[in-house]
């Protein structure tokens, strides 16, 4: 594992390292193999309601195989199709299966707003919505893997299970993956929001982080409003000799950057690391 501080500094794991996705990434390309995208509803115990998610399977699936799951998180003003409608994510999936970059792996997309009416509409900054972010992390760990791991031939060891997120999903990844080390060895967080718990909070074992971690990367744009959360939680994860990839892109709080993120961070799941 290697720690990345400048600018587009990122670390080559046995292949030629990419500054940022190449032009084309997330353009429909003709005849290729494509993943398919279902919808699914699971019980929730934690809200009292049947809450909706989408799961994207690669090209190829097959029930006989066994998979590492991603669980990829929504922002402030989302749910679980926010990923579709604005980044395309089954577009740069296939592609980079296409391109041989991608180890196999199932996407869940969930509603990360654990609350009855888990819509993104009236005012999403209320209070009672952000709290829901909060709520979202029994809901997953108590409803939605279980359910994931019941319907869908996965592998469900920690190893084998990432978690990633924009903005307030930066920051429920970040939240919920290292306070939860023995569920989640791969963690994203892009652009993580304000709902980022303060880094000795977030990471109060350093050498326990260091020794579970296959991988943790926060990633922010440059002219981002909310780069704060992201670059002191970098610091302290420096201060503290917690390996991490820091990836600061030109951009703003926007679907431009959260694309790149996805397409770089991606490719490094469920690969061996040095
Ligand atoms: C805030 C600013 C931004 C905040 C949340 C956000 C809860 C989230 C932004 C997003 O998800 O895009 O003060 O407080």
């Amino acid at each position: 594992m290697l720690v990345g501080t400048t600018i587009f500094h990122i670390c080559a794991y046995g292949q030629v390292a990419e500054k940022r996705a190449p032009r084309g990434f997330d353009k429909v390309r003709a005849n290729i193999f494509r993943g398919n995208i279902d919808t699914v509803s699971y019980t929730s115990e934690t809200v009292g309601t049947t809450r909706k998610a989408l799961v994207y399977t690669p090209p190829l699936f097959s029930e006989n195989k066994n998979y590492p799951v991603l669980y990829l998180l929504h922002g402030i003003g989302g749910d679980e199709t926010e990923w579709l409608r604005g980044g395309s994510p089954q577009v740069i999936f296939d592609n980079l299966y296409a391109d041989g970059k991608l180890a196999p792996m199932i996407v869940v997309m969930p509603n990360g707003r654990a609350m009855e009416d888990d819509r993104a509409t009236g005012d999403i900054m209320a209070r009672e919505k952000v709290v829901a972010f909060a709520t979202f992390e029994r809901d997953l760990l108590d409803d939605l893997i279980p359910f994931i791991e019941k319907q869908y031939p996965v592998k469900s060891s920690r190893e084998y299970r990432a978690i990633a997120g924009l903005s307030m999903g930066g920051g429920q990844a970040l939240n919920f993956g290292l306070g939860n080390l023995d569920e989640f060895a791969w963690v994203g967080g892009f652009s993580a929001a304000p709902n980022t718990k303060d880094p000795h909070t977030l990471v109060p074992d350093p050498g326990l982080a260091k020794e579970k971690l296959k991988l943790l990367w926060i990633s922010c744009g440059d002219q981002d409003e909310l780069l704060r959360f992201s670059q002191q939680t970098h610091e302290y994860l420096l201060d503290h000799e917690v390996p991490h990839i820091y990836y600061i892109e030109p951009g703003g709080h926007n679907f431009k950057v959260w694309k790149n993120d996805l397409y770089m961070f991606s490719r490094l799941l469920f690969k061996p690391v040095d």
